[in-house]
């Protein structure tokens, strides 16, 4: 309730801050044909109304994990500029040597970000998934990261119009009551120049779309469009407090739904 409360106030002094905030991982493509370097974007971004871009610094985290084992990532990373409707901030391309057929579960734990108009730190612990080949290892399994959201279908081929269904982690054990904001990326990053690209749909009306997890952690949400949609399920990690304020350590989750043709 507190939090919600301070969420009230900080919109009003900052009508920007209203909307979900949420950290990408962009990839152009989920279903990756041809082995090689994937080229990835983080953008700390306000994706459903091409909103206001927060300075991403240089992650703690940058990894991928394929068949069990993780890969250090952070050495692709190197600063961009990317440019919201709004203003322009700090963030990073990278790139995820996709060869092996299988998942690659990309994911970045951030440096908790200071959030002026709450006073609060932001730490979005974030993954996203490629694959490769059709053929399934590591999407269902969890990273072991300090909060996360575990996808309970496959996340890089959801159907539009079907459900998606998660469950959200804390140290392993399920968080009863979360918060989950749930966005879509209406518009996407332009993987070539440091803009985005025009927004495909307007936010909903009445602020952000949210679900409520269930006693063992549980949440669904029927995905309504082909499409990235992000779910952050909000201070669902241990950490509460980074330098003496409260930390919202949240974890985020990205899928792709399609179309059926
Ligand atoms: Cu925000």
């Amino acid at each position: 309730m507190k939090k919600l409360l301070l969420a009230a106030a900080a919109a009003v002094a900052l009508p920007a801050m209203a909307q979900a905030h949420f950290l990408l991982e962009y990839t152009t493509e989920t279903m990756i044909k041809a082995p090689g370097d994937v080229p990835v974007k983080l953008i700390f971004w306000h994706p459903f109304e091409n909103g206001h871009v927060m300075d991403l610094e240089m992650p703690q985290e940058f990894f991928m994990v394929h068949n069990g084992e993780r890969t250090d990532l952070k050495g692709t990373l190197e600063p961009v500029r990317f440019k919201g409707a709004a203003n322009e901030g700090a963030a990073f391309k990278g790139s995820v040597p996709v060869k092996r057929s299988g998942d690659y579960v990309l994911v970045t734990v951030p440096v908790p970000y200071y959030e002026e108009a709450e006073d609060a730190y932001i730490q979005q612990i974030t993954k996203a998934f490629l694959n490769r080949n059709e053929l399934p290892t590591d999407w269902m399994e969890p990273v072991g990261l300090p909060t996360e959201i575990i996808p309970l279908n496959k996340p890089y081929n959801v159907i539009a119009g079907g459900t998606f269904t998660g469950q959200v982690l804390a140290n392993g054990e399920p968080v009863a009551g979360a918060e989950i904001e749930i966005e879509y990326m209406a518009a996407e990053p332009d993987m070539e120049s440091s803009a985005a690209s025009a927004p495909t749909v307007s936010p909903m009306p009445g602020g952000s779309v949210v679900a409520i997890s269930d006693a063992n952690g549980y949440f669904s949400f029927g995905v309504p469009k082909a499409g990235y949609w992000g779910f952050a399920a909000l201070g669902s990690g241990p950490a509460t407090e980074h330098e003496g304020k409260e930390l919202s350590q949240d974890a985020v989750i990205w899928i792709r739904a399609w179309d059926m043709e």
